[in-house]
């Protein structure tokens, strides 16, 4: 074996000895030459056990990469204060020149350039640290869905993430036979050289470039999750593209269960919501079930849509984390059980601060800044906040009480029979509308998903930025071939499952927002309703709405409120031209983002529209909910 004697060199004989148990030569050849290239000084191989758990935390902690706090699970990791978000422009396609035409609309690197200088990059990038590998799964091991991967980084705080959030795959990859040993992805990751804070310095040199013809992501100078972790956001890309070829799915989803005591059943959803739309705050609703917050992967299993959630933990963002709006996630960083908490701020008491905690922060302490205290600027003048307001949280799934166990655990997924398309609007989409088939769903639902910019992003407000499917940022191949395979995912199958479009954002004319936070419990079991055939819908131009008298039930029994005829009508009144608008901004966007969109694309909201505009000749431009009769 060409790097036998280097890997010995650089492990134990018992680390050499996990990694040629596995008599896989891909992946010794991965380990082999990163082992090389990046020369870290030793390398340690980590399988399943306990122990190793063990080891890579301390580890994280004995290297400074994490530090303790005053509860003895807990602990905090601070990236560079400027490596506190996803990195778009550094993140790249490597593309052979015959697929770069096709890939044009992606940040793509033509190959031969991007692993050139990739590989200048990281040579030599580990010297003088330890590096570990380690073995996950995307999704449950030995299952349908799994895909198996490899992470060779020199980050502890990666592999300590890694171990929270992924469900370890030691065992899965010495069971895999021979035919699958070819089959899995690898990502390796360098912090590269690192300040006294243990800091990625280099940070002009950060790159993550993503091979979907290799399934391999190299990712150089960073420690921010969303940039280092590799069977995040880059497996993701990864996942995506495979699937396309496959013929399954991998979305930016939810996975919950809706809970109809009554009627004592379990109806699952899945949900799509850009940033700051409502996607944990669904997932989440009290009184329901959660499976996963952030991706799951769809496959047909004999006839069923089923799902299942690609992690075991989360790694969700703290600002506004609270005891009244979150109180179940709330309680549970409160307690003392493994959390790695990110870019917050430690006070004197050892305890964690964050932006919309709704608890007093010390005047002073640690946050991703350093030394802190309140009034501090940064060079550029600007006060330095308690916390990054992208600051996280790291943490176990089945800490929550609300997790769907059965749903978590299963090897093959709970079926599917909802998704929820949730954008963010103040004045077009109404609370909740039901598409009349599938087809409909994708094209009318996903693909116009939106979230409109608010004083709390930077830029103007009240600009709608389109985002199909939630997806934008991962979707790895070109757009309109993923939205023609969303269409056709469902080809076949037994029972399709129901897709609804949510807004829990529309204002009053007063500019106020008109339904109360919880209403999305409201919205989510008339869904539950319809898909068992119980609730009767009015019609509109692009699907089916609510009717008052369910509504009125529904806010009796979930929110003990009452809800009025005069906010009903306002929040389901079908807006023409608002629509219209809407459909012209996803057609301008598709054309902009992959001008190879197949035309029956366009066609179909060609259509849409003109079936709009009709609606608004006969109708009138604001169409009052039971109206619309076609
Ligand atoms: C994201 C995330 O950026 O989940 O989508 O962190
Ligand atoms: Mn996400």
């Amino acid at each position: 074996m060409k790097y036998e004697k280097l890997l010995k060199s650089k492990m134990s004989a018992e680390s050499f000895e996990r990694l040629a148990a596995l008599k896989n030569p891909k992946v010794m050849e991965f380990v082999g030459f990163f082992a090389e290239h990046c020369d870290p000084d030793s390398i340690y191989v980590c399988t399943d056990s306990e122990e190793d758990m063990k080891y890579v935390r301390q580890q994280a902690l004995a290297l400074g990469e994490e530090w303790p706090m005053r509860y003895p699970n807990h602990t905090v990791h601070w990236d560079s204060y400027y490596d506190q978000g996803r990195d778009k422009n550094a993140t790249k396609y490597l593309v052979y020149k015959e697929n770069l035409e096709r890939m044009k609309a992606l940040n793509s690197i033509e190959y031969e350039t991007g692993i050139k200088e990739i590989l200048d990059i990281s040579a030599g990038i580990m010297r003088g640290k330890q590096a570990v590998v380690l073995f996950f799964a995307e999704g449950p091991t030995e299952s349908p869905f799994t895909i198996p991967c490899v992470q060779f980084t020199d980050s502890w705080y990666v592999a300590h993430s890694e171990y929270i959030l992924y469900r370890s795959a030691y065992n899965h990859f010495l069971k895999m036979k021979d035919s699958e040993k070819d089959d899995f992805f690898r990502f390796i990751h360098s912090a590269g050289r690192l300040d006294e804070n243990n800091n990625s310095v280099d940070l002009d040199k950060r790159r993550v470039y993503i091979d979907t013809q290799n399934n391999i992501v190299y990712s150089m100078n960073n420690q921010y999750a969303g940039n280092s972790v590799g069977l995040k956001k880059h497996s993701m890309r990864l996942a995506i593209n495979k699937s396309g070829q496959e013929g399954w799915l991998c979305e930016h989803m939810f996975i919950m269960a809706a809970v109809n005591e009554e009627k004592n059943r379990k109806t699952y959803f899945c949900g799509a919501y850009p940033s700051a739309c409502g996607k944990t705050s669904t997932a989440m609703i009290p009184g329901e079930l959660i499976v996963g917050d952030d991706i799951a992967y769809f496959r047909n299993i004999n006839g069923e849509f089923r799902a299942v959630n690609v992690e075991n933990g989360m790694f969700g963002i703290i600002k506004d984390v609270n005891a009244k709006d979150d109180p179940v996630i709330f309680k549970n960083l409160m307690k003392d059980q493994e959390v790695i908490f990110s870019n917050v701020l430690v006070g004197p008491d050892g305890m964690p601060y964050w932006l919309g905690m709704g608890v007093e922060a010390p005047d002073e302490g640690r946050n991703h800044f350093g030394k802190w205290h309140r009034g501090v600027k940064d060079s550029d003048g600007n006060v330095v906040d308690i916390a990054h307001p992208n600051a996280r949280y790291t943490m176990r799934l089945d800490y929550l009480d609300n997790i769907d166990k059965e749903g978590f655990e299963s090897k093959t997924g709970v079926k599917v029979e909802g998704i929820l398309y949730g954008g963010r609007d103040s004045d077009t989409t109404v609370p909740i509308e039901e598409s009349p088939n599938w087809k409909d769903g994708i094209l009318l639902k996903a693909c116009t998903l939106e979230s409109e910019t608010t004083s709390a992003t930077l830029g103007a407000e009240g600009v709608r930025v389109s985002n199909p499917m939630a997806n934008i940022d991962f979707v790895s191949y070109p757009l309109g071939q993923y939205t023609i395979n969303n269409i056709r995912f469902v080809d076949g199958m037994r029972e399709v499952p129901k897709i609804f479009s949510t807004n829990y954002f529309m204002r009053g004319r007063d500019g106020k927002f008109i339904t109360s936070k919880l209403a999305k419990k409201v919205w989510l079991h008339w869904a539950e309703g319809r898909i068992h055939g119980e609730f009767d819908a009015y019609e509109t131009p692009t699907g089916r709405i609510p009717k008052y008298e369910d509504l009125v039930m529904l806010f009796k029994k979930y929110l003990n409120e009452d809800f009025s005829k005069e906010t009903y009508d306002y929040l389901f009144t079908f807006r023409c031209s608002k629509w219209i608008a809407k459909l012209e901004r996803t057609k301008a966007f598709y054309a902009k983002t992959d001008p190879n969109t197949p035309k029956e694309i366009f066609d179909y909201w060609d259509a849409a529209i003109a079936k709009i505009a009709a609606a608004k000749e006969k109708y009138g431009d604001e169409i009052l909910p039971g109206a619309y009769h076609g």
